[in-house]
Order: C-alpha cells, then sequence, then structure tokens
C-alpha cells in the first residue's frame, strides 16, 4: 500500500495510468496541478491521442490558503467522494462521477468538467444560466429531503450522520463564519477602507445574538446531509450543465444553510456589480436577473420539496395538517439567516471572494463591500420574521439604494 503524500505530476500520471479501463497502459498522458481552491491538488490528467481526461483531486494535511501551520485532516477526502456518491444516487446529471477513491492518498478519481466554468467567473463575466434554477433547486430538494428524516428511515439516517461526523472541517465554519467576523480576529483580513463598518459589526450586540441563535442551529440540528460549502466556487457551470463539486465539508445540518449559501454568493455578485460594469442600465439587468434568479431557485426548491414529501414522505407525524408550512418556513428563515452570515464573512474575513476583491476601482470594489455588509446583515436580523422569499429581493434592493 502506498503511504500518503502529496503526489508530484508524474505520479498522478503513474497512478492514472494503473486505473483500469480508463487509460491504454503505453499510452502520453500530460497532467497539470490546477487547484485554485483554499486545500487541495488538482490534477487535470489527459490523454492527447484520444482526448480523454480525469481529475485526481488529493487533499493536502494542510490548509493551502493559509499553509503548513494550519494542519487538516486527510478523512475530509472520504467525506466528499462518499458525499459525491451519496448526490451522484439522488441527482446523477448535477454531479461529476466518482471513478475511485484511493483512502491511503486521500485520492479521489473523479470526471473532467473543463468543459464547463466555475460558476463565480462565469458570474464575473456577466453571463446567464437559464437552467440553474431548475438544476441547483432539483439538487437541493433531493440531496436535502432524502437525507433527512422525512424522506429516510430515521434509523439508517442516524447511521448516516456517523458517517459525516466531520469536525475539523465544522470547526472551520464555526470559527470563519459564525464568530471571527464578529470580533477583531487574527484570522480577519479587514479591508482598511471599510473599517468604520466592521468595527459597528464588532460592536453590534444585536446582530451578535442572531449571529449565536444561527450558530446554534449549526452545531445541534442535524436535519439533512449538506454539502456544507456550497458557493459559486463549488458549482461548475455551462449553458445546459450544472454540477456541484467539492462536498469535502459535508456534515448533518441546517438544510438553510446549504440554500443560504447559494443565495449569498449570487447576491455577492449583486453586490459587486457596480465595479464589472460603468453601464447604469446593463448593471440593473444583471442585477434583475440576479435576484430573480433567487426568487426561481426558492420557489422551485419548494415546489419539489413539498412534492417529494408528499409523494415519498416515510414519516407518519410528518403528515401532520400544518407541519409541513410550518417547516418549510423555518427552512426559509433559516436560508435567510445563512445567507447573511456567508455574505458577511466573505468581505473581511479569512476567505474572500473574487467577485468583490477583483474589482479595480477601489471606490466600487468599497461601495461593493459595504452594499455586502449591509445586506448580510439585514438578511442575519430579519432571519427569524422572515415569511416570503419577495422580503429576500427587498432588503437586497434596499441595500444598493
Ligand atoms: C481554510 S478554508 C477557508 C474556506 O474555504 C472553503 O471553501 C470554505 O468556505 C472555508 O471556510
Ligand atoms: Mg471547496
Amino acid at each position: 500500500m502506498t503511504s500518503y503524500h502529496a503526489l508530484t505530476e508524474a505520479e498522478a500520471i503513474a497512478y492514472a495510468r494503473s486505473i483500469p479501463n480508463l487509460f491504454a497502459p503505453d499510452s502520453e498522458l500530460s497532467s497539470r496541478e490546477i487547484g485554485d481552491g483554499n486545500l487541495n491538488l488538482v490534477f487535470h490528467i489527459s490523454e492527447p491521442s484520444t482526448g480523454r481526461s480525469i481529475i485526481l483531486k488529493q487533499a493536502l494535511p494542510y490548509a493551502k490558503v493559509v499553509g503548513e501551520s494550519w494542519p487538516l485532516t486527510l478523512d475530509r477526502a472520504r467525506i466528499e467522494s462518499e458525499a459525491l456518491m451519496i448526490h451522484e444516487s439522488l441527482c446523477s446529471d448535477l454531479v461529476p462521477h466518482v471513478w475511485a477513491f484511493e483512502k491511503e492518498l486521500a485520492l479521489t478519481v473523479m470526471q473532467d468538467l473543463s468543459d464547463h466554468v466555475i460558476m463565480r467567473k462565469g458570474l464575473m463575466e456577466r453571463n446567464r444560466y437559464p437552467l440553474f434554477a431548475e438544476h441547483i433547486s432539483r439538487f437541493l430538494a433531493n440531496a436535502l429531503f432524502y437525507t433527512s428524516d422525512l424522506g429516510r428511515n430515521q434509523q439508517e439516517k442516524k447511521e448516516s450522520v456517523k458517517q459525516f461526523i466531520n469536525p475539523e472541517l465544522c470547526k472551520i465554519t464555526e470559527d470563519l463564519i459564525f464568530d471571527d467576523p464578529y470580533r477583531n480576529a487574527d484570522t480577519n483580513n479587514v479591508p482598511p477602507a471599510i473599517m468604520d463598518a466592521v468595527e459597528h459589526i464588532w460592536n453590534d450586540k444585536e446582530l451578535h445574538l442572531e449571529v449565536a441563535i444561527l450558530r446554534n442551529s449549526f452545531l445541534t440540528n442535524a436535519q439533512a446531509l449538506l454539502h456544507g460549502d456550497l458557493h459559486t466556487g463549488s458549482i461548475f457551470i455551462k449553458q445546459d450543465s450544472t454540477k456541484v463539486i467539492d462536498p469535502e465539508f459535508a456534515f448533518y445540518g441546517p438544510m438553510g444553510f446549504d440554500i443560504g449559501a447559494v443565495f449569498a454568493n449570487l447576491l455577492l455578485n449583486f453586490a459587486a456589480q457596480e465595479g464589472w460594469s460603468a453601464d447604469v442600465h446593463s448593471r440593473a439587468d444583471y442585477r434583475s436577473y440576479l435576484l430573480a434568479t433567487v426568487k426561481d431557485i426558492w420557489t422551485r426548491f419548494e415546489g419539489e420539496f413539498r412534492s417529494l414529501w408528499n409523494r415519498y414522505g416515510v414519516d407518519r407525524m410528518s403528515k401532520t395538517d400544518g407541519y409541513q408550512d410550518w417547516y418549510i418556513q423555518q427552512v426559509l428563515r433559516d436560508t435567510f439567516g445563512y445567507a447573511g452570515c456567508k455574505m458577511v464573512r466573505r468581505v473581511h474575513g479569512l476567505a474572500q471572494v473574487a467577485d468583490i476583491n477583483q474589482i479595480e476601482d477601489e471606490s466600487a470594489k468599497e461601495r461593493a463591500q459595504r452594499i455586502s455588509l449591509q445586506l448580510g446583515t439585514s438578511l442575519i436580523k430579519h432571519h427569524r420574521r422572515a415569511v416570503t422569499i419577495d422580503e429576500m429581493l427587498e432588503l437586497a434592493d434596499k441595500a444598493i439604494n
């Protein structure tokens, strides 16, 4: 058995060659390390003679974004490959296929999606994806319903909760999303121009209470198997296809955390529009598209989730009159709150977003940061009162006016 070490490109090629039925044993293969995320090595292996290609993703024993001083469990590679396989069993067209997982090397062999782009990049180029709302709402409804106590035998679900205990990756979220942005933490990366707004957040006790409530639910509410990091950098997209990747943060938590992550990242792009187009009409138009997408996703998610519940619900008590409406309302409220937390952490926390940070004009960047903080904090403060998705769109409109 090969003991763990970070693969070189030559070793990645040798490993790819050893996988049965993928490449001819003597064929020419080339490898490029293309990982641009915060945590892993990603090798793109291709066979020029046939055009065939695969991805080898290897977890590093530390967080690449910080360096070797931040050790990180390799078990996240197992979690990721097992979550991908569950997602594939529930919505096979919306995730990459996993061919193999090598535990010792923390290495997953999966479908190459280079014909797609990372959605964050696509949104920064202001592309539109007409099928995205249908795709992501179907992914969310199926992945969340069938792994919850509504769609699954409750004892089997508990076994699955055990399988996805993910303490180290959850700790990253507990700190970077639900703690550090609300105090003067060393991990923060505060843009000097908005120090006043950030200090306001550090001193806002009403806000801290709402964040503590959301953090409590993240810590304790094992509602469904979450992707756990469903931002637009975890989505590969093209006009007719969407693929959800990278579920290494997967664990059982509150459904609204995943839905909120998608909305937060659409809204961060919404906030950044003044940095990406000088034309008032065109950015207003793209902002309307982003808000319409948020509404479309929620509406479709709710419809699909209710329909799965009505057709395939396994729990007698969940059929009690009024329970489904109450449940969906709680998910919506969580979605508001987590969307807000996920916006705030991307402005002055450790890991930020290119939608904002790559804006060249300093005043447009500052405006994007301020809009994101304004909208993020208002979503958090409003979350326990939210009744319809339209309120999210209204808060977004208010933040830019
Ligand atoms: C140390 S990891 C920083 C961030 O990158 C991941 O994508 C997660 O969002 C995490 O919080
Ligand atoms: Mg990731």
